[in-house]
C-alpha cells in the first residue's frame, strides 16, 4: 500500500493521477498548505523541502520518496507502467518530465503568484511570467505538432506536463492557436484516471472550488 501526502495542487495531481492511472492501491492524507502543515516537524522529516506530494510505500520497507518527478518516476519503475525500460525510450520520457519539472512548473507558478496571488501588481513581473510560460505552452505545442504524446506512448511525462498546462488560464496565459496543446489537454481530462486522480483530495482550499477569491487567499495565506 502506498501512502500520499497531497494537496489540491498541480503538483499533487500529478501523484495522485499517476496511482489512479497505474491503479495501485493507495491511501493519502491531505496536508492543509494554508495551514502551513508541510512545515511541521513531523512532515518535513518526510519531505526535507516541506512541501508536497509525498509517498511512503509500505510494500518497500516504509521507502519515503520526495519531490513529484522523482515520485512519478519511482512509480513507473516500480509497476513497469507509463515509462518504457529501453534505454532511449526512458531517456525520452525523463526529457519531458524534467522539462516539466525545470520549466513549465516554475514558470507557470510564478504567473499564478505574480498574476493572481501578489497584492502589489507588478507588471514587469506579470509580463516576464507569463511570456516564458507562453513560451514553454508553444515547445510543448510544436512537439505535439509531430506527436499524439510528448514521449511516444502516453506516459509520466504526459501527466507532469498536463498537470500544469491545464491551468493556463488562471495565470492569465493564452493559448490562442496553439491547436495541438488544446487536443493534448482535451485527450488527457477525457481520462477516467485523470478525473479520479484529479479529484484527490477534493477541493477544500486551494483547489478549483469555484471560489475563486477563497483559492486567492489560501495562496495569499502560503505565500506570507
Ligand atoms: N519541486 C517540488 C515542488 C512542490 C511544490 O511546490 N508544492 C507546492 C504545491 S503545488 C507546495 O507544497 N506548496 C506549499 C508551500 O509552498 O509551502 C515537486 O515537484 O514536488
Amino acid at each position: 500500500m502506498i501512502e500520499l501526502f497531497t494537496a489540491d495542487t498541480p503538483n499533487g495531481w500529478k501523484a495522485s493521477i499517476t496511482l489512479e492511472e497505474m491503479e495501485l492501491l493507495y491511501t493519502y492524507r491531505h496536508i492543509k498548505l494554508s495551514e502551513g502543515e508541510q512545515k511541521q516537524e513531523w512532515y518535513v522529516k518526510l519531505n526535507p523541502n516541506g512541501r508536497i506530494p509525498t509517498i511512503i510505500d509500505h510494500d518497500n520497507d516504509d521507502f519515503v520518496v520526495f519531490e513529484s518527478g522523482a515520485i512519478l518516476i519511482y512509480l513507473a519503475e516500480k509497476t513497469g507502467k507509463f515509462m518504457p525500460s529501453d534505454v532511449k525510450g526512458r531517456s525520452l520520457v525523463i526529457q519531458w518530465l524534467m522539462f516539466q519539472m525545470g520549466n513549465v512548473g516554475p514558470m507557470m507558478g510564478q504567473a499564478n503568484v505574480f498574476y493572481r496571488y501578489a497584492p502589489e501588481k507588478i507588471p514587469y513581473a506579470i509580463g516576464r511570467y507569463q511570456r516564458e510560460s507562453r513560451r514553454l505552452l508553444e515547445v510543448l505545442d510544436r512537439r505535439l505538432h509531430e506527436h499524439e504524446y510528448l514521449a511516444g506512448n502516453y506516459s509520466i511525462a504526459d501527466i507532469a506536463n498536463w498537470s500544469w498546462a491545464r491551468g493556463y488560464e488562471w495565470g492569465g496565459i493564452d493559448i490562442d492557436g496553439l491547436d495541438n496543446l488544446k487536443r493534448w489537454l482535451d485527450t488527457i481530462a477525457a481520462r477516467p484516471a485523470v478525473q479520479r486522480g484529479r479529484a484527490v483530495p477534493p477541493p477544500t482550499d486551494l483547489g478549483d472550488t469555484g471560489n475563486r477569491n477563497r483559492t486567492i487567499e489560501a495562496a495569499r495565506k502560503i505565500l506570507a
